[in-house]
């Protein structure tokens, strides 16, 4: 088989160092490959090039996830990975929006998603349905080529298809492997899901393409982890702010002495990482008091992939996310669309890089609004102060940070409002410890209708991913509106 001609992020590694650990079985970096190849030339059959087909993969972390992710670039698809932790309309959003024309599942999914997969005339294949062995020229594909589609929740009530060239995804990876000093000593734990950027990029791919060893978890284990950080296993160590805080609370539960050999593994590291949401900084102290770690914390985005972060070797400040990484061009701006020139004044983050994503998929018009002269938007606010940029929040109320997802209040909303208790409905991120903010339902129920939080939450189940559901629910007579009508979400925020 001849060895690709596709530019990063098709992994080009032939070495027997160690590329991936699931389970009990270890997988080196010419067995991941040749696997890889297989499945591309599966995919391929009698075509020299898939000319960015639309594949979606629905898998936890496993090797199967990265054969078909680096299948799919290596055959000159579009990859799109997809929440495996999504309800049937989410799921039937994103495939009819890509316009998926292959899905590659885990057998334990087929029955689950046969019948919708049927309904859109989408092929339903596992990946060992797809591996062939032939010998097969690989597609040339230029590093324009769209290799990535994420969904992502904005201000609109459906999640948009977020795509990135090969060109981005290699921005996105290599200024992290030089800010981070990512080498092939490094050891990994991968616990976080497959279908975000911090998942896919800051660890899965950042570790392949330093050469190190990832170790995959098909979900946050604490106990499974906690007994190989005991072991000294990993030297690196990423998540977003909810799992410290979920760590934290997990030695409150055990021995002293077990926590003290937890804590002992984790300041063995050489760097433990924090973002998704913002640190608290209380947190941050804490995690030093235990661990002896300073965590990293750092600024993303989908559309973007990394922007700013503190310094590996340097000041790493409490509240703070740092300074822009490597090739990445940030600038704030005011409401006037002007840079803000001084230090302390605060303004729109916008972004300008290999690193910013092509397009939103077949949705030009978000595209267009989303970038200004060159300039991707946001819509995050942040200072800086003392060359350190500082998160104040975002523009948007209707965007909700919870465990690290990003959730669209509106996409909420929609499907509360098919309740037929519920007139009125507001959906609100309310501050919380351990979740960054907590989705809240403040609804006005139709005259002479009854819900309670329960019943609320057993109607949701099934009709939205289960991290979406409201943790609160706030029953109130009417909302409160501007004279546009508009729902004044911040006073909401007084109220409850
Ligand atoms: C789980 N639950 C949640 C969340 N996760 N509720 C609200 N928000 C969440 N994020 C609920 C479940 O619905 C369930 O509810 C209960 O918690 C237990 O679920 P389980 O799956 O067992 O929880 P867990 O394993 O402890 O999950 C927590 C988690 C997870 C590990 C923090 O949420 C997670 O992996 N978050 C990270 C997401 C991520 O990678 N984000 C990066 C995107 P019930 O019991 O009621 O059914 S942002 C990004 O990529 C940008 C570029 C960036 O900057 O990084
Ligand atoms: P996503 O679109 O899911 O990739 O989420 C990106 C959003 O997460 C950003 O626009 C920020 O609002 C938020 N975010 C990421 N990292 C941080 C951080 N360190 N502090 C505060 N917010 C963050």
């Amino acid at each position: 088989m001849t060895m690709p001609k596709t530019p990063f992020p098709c992994l080009q590694n032939n070495s027997t160092r160690t590329a991936l650990v699931e389970g009990e079985k270890t997988y080196n970096y010419k067995q991941v490959n040749e696997r890889i190849n297989q499945f591309a030339a599966g995919l391929l059959r009698q075509k020299s090039d898939l000319g960015e087909e639309r594949i979606a993969f629905f898998m936890p972390a496993s090797l199967d996830y990265v054969t078909a992710m680096h299948g799919v670039w290596r055959a000159g698809g579009i990859a799109v990975p997809l929440n495996v932790a999504s309800a049937v309309s989410e799921l039937d959003h994103y495939l009819t929006c890509a316009n998926v024309t292959r899905m590659v599942a885990g057998n334990e999914y087929h029955d689950s998603l046969r019948e919708l997969c049927h309904s859109l005339n989408i092929d339903l294949v596992s990946v060992a349905d797809v591996l062939i062995e032939e010998s097969v020229t690989f597609p040339e594909i230029s590093p324009d080529r769209r290799a990535l589609m994420l969904f992502t929740s904005g201000t609109t009530n459906k999640p948009k298809g977020v795509v990135s060239t090969h060109r981005t995804v290699e921005a996105q990876i290599t200024t992290l492997i030089e800010a981070w000093e990512w080498s092939e000593d490094d050891v990994i734990p991968l616990f976080l899901p497959l279908h975000h950027i911090h998942g896919i990029i800051n660890i899965l791919s950042c570790g392949l393409w330093a050469g190190a060893t990832v170790h995959l978890f098909s979900k946050f284990d604490i106990p499974r982890i906690s007994e190989q950080i005991i072991a000294g296993t990993y030297n690196v160590f990423m998540a977003v702010p909810t799992i410290y805080v979920k760590l934290i609370q997990y030695f409150e539960g055990i021995e002293k002495g077990e926590v003290e050999k937890i804590c002992a593994g984790f300041n063995a590291m050489r760097l433990n990482i924090s973002g998704s949401a913002a640190c608290p900084v209380k947190l941050f102290k804490q995690w030093k008091e235990l661990t002896g770690q300073v965590l990293l914390e750092r600024y993303g985005m989908t559309e973007i992939g990394m922007g700013i972060s503190n310094p590996y070797n340097g000041e790493r400040r409490a509240g703070a996310v740092g300074q822009p990484l490597p090739g990445v061009d940030c600038k704030l701006f005011d409401d006037d669309d002007n840079p803000v020139v001084s230090e302390a004044v605060s303004g729109e983050i916008r972004i300008k890089g290999d690193n910013v994503f092509l397009e939103y998929w077949d949705n030009k018009e978000a595209t267009k609004e989303s970038f200004k002269d060159g300039w991707f938007c946001t819509g995050d606010v942040a200072v800086v102060e003392d060359g350190y940029y500082r998160i104040m929040g975002r523009s948007s109320v209707d965007i909700i940070k919870s465990g690290g997802y990003k959730l669209s209040a509106l996409e909420i909303e929609g499907v509360l409002l098919t309740h037929d208790a519920i007139a009125e409905v507001a959906v609100i991120g309310v501050e919380d410890d351990t979740w960054g903010e907590a989705v809240t339902a403040v609804i006005a129920l139709k005259q002479g209708k009854n819900l309670d939080y329960d019943t609320l939450k057993s109607w949701c189940d099934g009709k939205m991913s289960s991290y979406k559901i409201p943790k609160h629910l706030k029953i109130i007579e009417s909302l409160p509106r501007n004279a546009m009508g508009k729902v004044t979400k911040p006073s909401l925020k007084e109220i409850i």
